[in-house]
């Protein structure tokens, strides 16, 4: 989901069951891994200094509430980490917030880096490989008021705080993410739906008020109102040096980026698809040449015509909500990058926002069987990780959308797994989709 403008390498490709290999000194990796994915923003709560929370707060905002306490995670997170273990999950994928290590430039807080080694080092105490986003969508608030990915700085600025924060990290991380999804504003251009003139002029006049209230007169964003385009050279620069000064802390440490990418059908015998892609991801695949996977989000199909995407055909089948069910095109879209990376490939999101679960709990089966299908085709799989533990705050969206295993109260905080839980856990445990 937009966040603004709308919306293994260890045991690569080994049988299920064979037996993990540890570097010494350093815990075992599963061999395939089975997890459920979490964002800092979405959960933690009172991510005061973040550049969307200011978003949130302004008059006027483009958010349909504040995430203001979230799921209160900053305080929860053993809870968070306990049901990833009970359900038999191997491993937890969550991100780290640059806004609360880094409130101000150059002034790091060893309290929040320690806070997350400690939840590294429960993840590996309770049994799973901890997966960390050093990016996901926010950034400090003074980032963006320094100009964002705009900033010719941005990219140096990005790998100190990287550099920074592995350092307590790195040993104990199983996997690294630098940026989540940063070719969504890309995407966004080619929708099938943009976004009403109404809504852009909205979203303008919030950033200018964050601006303001940053006495900033360069305040920007990558999803923000501002055409992406010129921030993205920027933005594989810092994944390029981030991977670096991550590497320098500790060589064997896998690092990608995840990339969002929906399912693609040509409709059209001229069909724009290869323009789309060139646009869309060829520049981040240049940017993950010398990475060791490819993180992969889908969430459907998109239908590309002769300029750009366009509406599903009228007898696709359809969910409660009206939009399309197809829950093996992860599979498809696996296939796809690893074909033209030549990369392992991380399935680091999936998944649907359902009010009723038991549609997760039949999309769950069927989307991990694309995957597994297209592992056993020769394809390197390094594991399915879903979207998302916890129903959280969707962005724009709020706390509408349930995208969670898990159900949260919004007054008590109090965790439910739901029944698709239960699912994914049994098919974690035997490794099989049925
Ligand atoms: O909630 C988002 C997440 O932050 C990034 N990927 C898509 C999810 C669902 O919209």
């Amino acid at each position: 989901m937009n966040v603004l403008n709308r919306r293994g390498v260890l045991g690569l490709g080994a049988a299920m069951g064979a037996a993990a290999v540890a570097a010494p000194g350093r815990a075992a990796e599963p061999d395939f891994l089975w997890g459920a994915a979490t964002a800092g923003h979405q959960i933690e709560g009172n991510n005061v200094n973040a550049d969307i929370w200011l978003l949130e707060q302004v008059d006027p905002t483009v958010f349909a509430e504040p995430s203001g306490d979230a799921c209160d995670s900053l305080h929860r997170w053993r809870e968070d980490v306990a049901i990833v273990s009970a359900l038999g999950l191997n491993c937890y994928r969550f991100s780290i917030e640059w806004s609360r290590i880094e409130p101000a430039p150059g002034q790091f807080s060893q309290a929040y880096i320690d806070h997350y080694a400690r939840i590294v080092a429960h993840c590996r105490d309770q049994g799973l490989a901890p997966i960390v986003t050093f990016n996901h969508f926010t950034t400090p608030r003074w980032f963006a008021a320094d100009g964002g990915w705009e900033n010719p700085d941005s990219p140096d600025l990005f790998a100190r705080f990287c550099e920074r924060a592995g350092r307590a990290l790195t040993d104990g991380v199983s996997h690294a993410l630098t940026f989540n999804e940063p070719n969504l504003a890309l995407g966004g251009r080619w929708s099938a739906n943009p976004l009403p003139a109404a809504f852009q002029d909205r979203m303008s006049a919030s950033i200018a008020a964050a601006a303001r209230a940053s006495s900033s007169d360069r305040f920007s964003l990558l999803m923000g109102d501002r055409d992406p385009r010129p921030m993205i050279p920027k933005v594989v620069a810092a994944h390029r040096q981030a991977r670096a000064a991550l590497r320098s802390l500790r060589s064997d440490l896998p690092v990608g980026l995840s990339l969002a990418i929906p399912d693609e059908v040509a409709v059209v015998a001229d069909s724009a698809l290869e323009r789309k892609r060139a646009d869309v991801y060829q520049p981040f695949f240049e940017g993950v040449v010398d990475d060791e996977f490819v993180g992969v989000q889908t969430y459907g199909r998109d239908y590309v015509g002769a300029e750009k995407s366009v509406e599903p055909p009228a007898d696709v089948p359809r969910r409660a909500n009206g939009k399309e069910w197809f829950p093996a095109a992860v599979g498809n879209v696996v296939r796809y990058v690893h074909q033209a990376t030549g990369k392992p490939i991380l399935v680091t999101e999936n998944g649907i926002d359902a009010e009723d679960d038991l549609e997760r709990v039949r999309f769950i089966p069927e989307a991990v069987g694309s995957v597994l299908a297209a592992r056993d085709a020769g394809v390197p799989v390094l594991g399915y990780i879903h979207w998302s533990l916890l129903d959280n705050f969707e962005w724009l969206s709020g706390y509408g959308p349930k995208y969670g295993l898990v159900a949260v109260d919004r007054q008590t905080f109090r965790r439910t797994p739901k029944p698709s839980a239960e699912v994914l856990g049994r098919i974690a445990r035997t490794g099989r989709a049925t």
